[in-house]
């Protein structure tokens, strides 16, 4: 099976309590991995030139897929890049402290401050329709540009030519089991787990995309960038 789900980089229990080891152990063992096996599953019907292709580059390029399995690896790339990409935004030793300057800078500039982008982010995750995620992203054409982005499913902003460089998950099966019907309080407390230093590397080499993906694939980090 060419695509893997990835280990936590820290057991289910380290996020406790803003995520609960039971949420951690369900939302990564078996709904991420659902998302793998359904994906390994649809590549199996796909052309041969497509057979070697990370998760993220199917998204960059869902016109390239055919139309009879484009909507199928489009919710299982997404479901499985999506959520590689959340375990590495969280950390159990989190907080601003990690921010970058640059990135800092661009928060500021584009929000005023980092707690109007944390509300700015809460309200748009809170006020979501159903299922989906909330972004932070970059534009790609234009580097001091960051804005917050909401997707349903498991869509990622990498199909629109964005760089994501923060995300969450707003699906019930993220949070329910602890917050139940309180989606504002799952938002509220999840920010001191966020991975300020991960997303700000993200940040650093979103200047140029297409080389940072390129980088990525040559040394084997498909997913990295995803
Ligand atoms: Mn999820």
């Amino acid at each position: 099976m060419k695509h893997l789900l990835p280990h936590l980089p820290y057991i289910t229990s380290a996020l406790e309590p803003h995520i609960d080891a039971r949420t951690m152990k369900l939302h990564h063992g078996k709904h991420h991995a659902s998302y793998v096996k359904a994906l390994n599953l649809v590549m199996l019907s796909a052309p041969p030139a497509l057979q070697d292709k990370s998760a993220s580059w199917l998204l960059s390029h869902l016109n390239e897929v055919p139309e009879n399995i484009r909507t199928e690896v489009r919710n299982s790339a997404g479901g499985h890049v999506n959520h590689s990409m959340l375990w590495k935004v969280m950390t159990p030793s989190g907080g601003v402290g990690a921010l970058s300057i640059p990135l800092a800078k661009a928060i500021k500039h584009n929000f005023d401050s980092v707690e109007k982008f944390q509300d700015e982010f809460d309200e748009a995750g809170r006020t979501l329709f159903g299922n989906g995620w909330v972004w932070l992203i970059k534009s790609s054409d234009n580097n001091e540009k960051l804005e917050i982005m909401t997707t349903t499913g498991h869509d990622n902003p990498l199909s629109r030519g964005y760089v994501p460089l923060l995300l969450n998950d707003v699906w019930e099966h993220a949070y329910y089991l602890k917050y139940e019907n309180q989606r504002s309080n799952y938002f509220r407390n999840w920010w001191p787990i966020v991975n300020w230093e991960e997303v700000s590397r993200r940040f650093d080499h979103s200047a140029d995309p297409a080389e940072y993906h390129a980088e990525m694939i040559e040394k084997g980090n498909l997913e990295m960038f995803g």
